[in-house]
């Protein structure tokens, strides 16, 4: 795999992509990253943007991981002492994940956020926008029915972030695109570079493949789940035997989840996945690549029940050094 395809590879969107190959024509040096809202215990979104970190890793580049413990605050996440104290635990949960410890850069917002020179750029980044544009921005990552100004001032803050951390690529699902836009038609205003990113995926929930899977509703997976908690959950999961799912009743689109965790979870991290089963079903099948996979399902080869007993031990594996971690 050559280095664009290993930087673009499960990408829901490059922004652009030009811009995308001319990092991969010379990866080495270069810094991409993504922040988080600390929450101490790494769940499957986390994995998702950290499997995107390790494929760039693995293509030449260094990587910074903002704790974002301003922006947690912004987004009423807790008191700042709180998010803080999460934050400190969230570094080794990465690095128990798999991210390159030699050549991972964490760094607290408030580090750099706070400065003058910050602050004084980010005003001149709020005389440049609009309230709604700024309103829109977030759409996807707050919920709650009124807007605060705090919540106008953290896409501008995150934008500003780029230029601050010295990035050439920021990296994030795709519920941060629009962040990533207003960044690009507004940091020219204060004479900095628009910057590229890379989007991942947004999953299913598990349990319903509807809408997307995330911590504060529905069935999530995190480092906290035991390997019975991991295959309660799994074993649950919607699972119909395709990748494109009829719409449910009402007209809301769905998916498979269980396919989009073995291909955005699973294979980026594991070269093979065999599929134990007993000889009398058929015994053991080996996989190499995700379109297998998915093909055997499709055609009835693979049976639902067993994909999900499969997927349940990749999980555990995925999970379990982030479990002994944080019984630590
Ligand atoms: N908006 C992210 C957190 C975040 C991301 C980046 I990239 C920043 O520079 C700052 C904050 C979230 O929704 O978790």
């Amino acid at each position: 795999m050559d280095a664009y395809e290993r930087i673009t590879r499960n990408a829901a969107e490059v922004v652009t992509e030009e811009e995308i190959e001319a990092l991969a024509d010379d990866p080495d040096g270069k810094r991409a990253y993504v922040g988080y809202e600390p929450s101490g215990v790494l769940h499957i979104g986390h994995m998702l943007t950290a499997n995107k970190l390790i494929d760039l890793q693995e293509a030449g580049f260094e990587v910074t991981v903002l704790l974002a413990d301003v922006h947690a605050y912004l987004n009423d996440k807790g008191s700042f002492e709180e998010i803080r104290h999460t934050a400190e635990r969230m570094r080794d949960q990465f690095i128990a994940y798999g991210l390159d410890e030699s050549n991972t850069q964490f760094v607290l917002g408030s580090d750099f956020q706070l400065d003058d020179d910050y602050t004084l750029d980010l005003h001149s980044l709020e005389l440049e926008t609009t309230l709604a544009r700024a309103e829109r921005a977030m759409a996807e990552i707050t919920s709650g029915d009124s807007v605060k100004v705090s919540q106008a001032v953290y896409p501008l803050m995150q934008a500003l972030d780029i230029p601050y951390l010295g990035v050439d690529l920021a990296v994030g699902g795709m519920e941060q695109r629009k962040v990533h836009m207003l960044a690009r038609d507004v940091l020219p205003s204060i004479d900095r570079e628009p910057p590229t990113s890379l989007h991942t995926p947004l999953i299913a929930d598990l349990g319903t493949g509807r809408g997307k899977m995330s911590s504060s509703e529905g069935v999530t997976i995190s480092m906290e789940d035991s390997r019975e908690d991991i295959e309660s959950k799994v074993n649950d999961a919607y699972c119909p035997p395709t990748a494109d799912p009829e719409p449910t009743d009402d007209g809301e689109a769905r998916e498979n989840p269980v396919l989009q965790v073995f291909e955005y979870h699973v294979f980026p991290r594991f070269d093979a996945v065999v599929v134990e089963r007993p000889e009398e079903y058929g015994g053991d099948l080996e996989y190499e690549s995700y379109d297998a996979l998915e093909a055997d399902l499709e055609s009835g080869e693979l049976h639902p029940a067993d994909a999900k007993g499969a997927l349940a031990e990749y999980l555990d594996r995925l999970i379990a050094p982030g479990r002994e971690q944080l019984a630590e």
